[in-house]
């Protein structure tokens, strides 16, 4: 009985480890921990290093559609660590951006629910999970930032970047 007990935990710690390795080279601690930073300049910023982070900013999502809270305001320059909670039992992500080029995204998801995407910008979180998104934003304006899964933009799941001017 006992070695039966010990042959399913061998075999459970298998196929998790056999799990893992499927994963390939997705992160399995958000961005913070990718060692490669895009020097891509983006209209709302540019990838942050991780060791140049200022701030923690919590972001919570829920199955309300809403981000809470809604309105962010940072500092021209500044990096920023942005924390995202799903408290909601579905699937929500918070994706920085222009109103204009997250509205695109959204028409394409909706023809593309399966779409897979990563970009330094975004983070998927799993119900009950929180991934991080480091960000510097290097230029002042007002931005956006939105969930993209079909049905979610268009219930209104979106929040607002002030950069304020150094
Ligand atoms: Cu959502």
């Amino acid at each position: 009985m006992k070695h039966t007990w010990i042959a399913a935990v061998a075999a459970l710690a298998f196929s998790a480890g056999t799990l893992a390795l499927a994963h390939g080279d997705a992160p399995e601690k958000g961005k913070a921990q990718k060692k490669i930073i895009s020097k891509e300049e983006k209209a709302f910023g540019r990838e942050g290093d991780p060791k140049k982070v200022s701030r923690t900013i919590k972001v919570d999502m829920a199955d309300t559609m809403r981000y809470s809270p809604s309105a962010l305001t940072v500092r021209q320059g500044e990096t920023v660590l942005i924390e995202a909670k799903n408290s909601g039992k579905v699937m929500h992500e918070i994706v920085l951006g222009t109103m204009k080029e997250l509205k695109e995204h959204a028409e394409l998801m909706k023809k593309h629910p399966g779409m897979e995407h990563d970009e330094p910008y975004m983070a998927h979180v799993a119900p009950g999970k929180t991934e991080e998104i480091v960000w510097q934003f290097t230029k002042a304006g007002e931005f956006d930032f939105a969930c993209l899964i079909a049905g979610h933009f268009d219930a209104g799941m979106m929040g607002k970047v002030k950069v304020t001017a150094r």
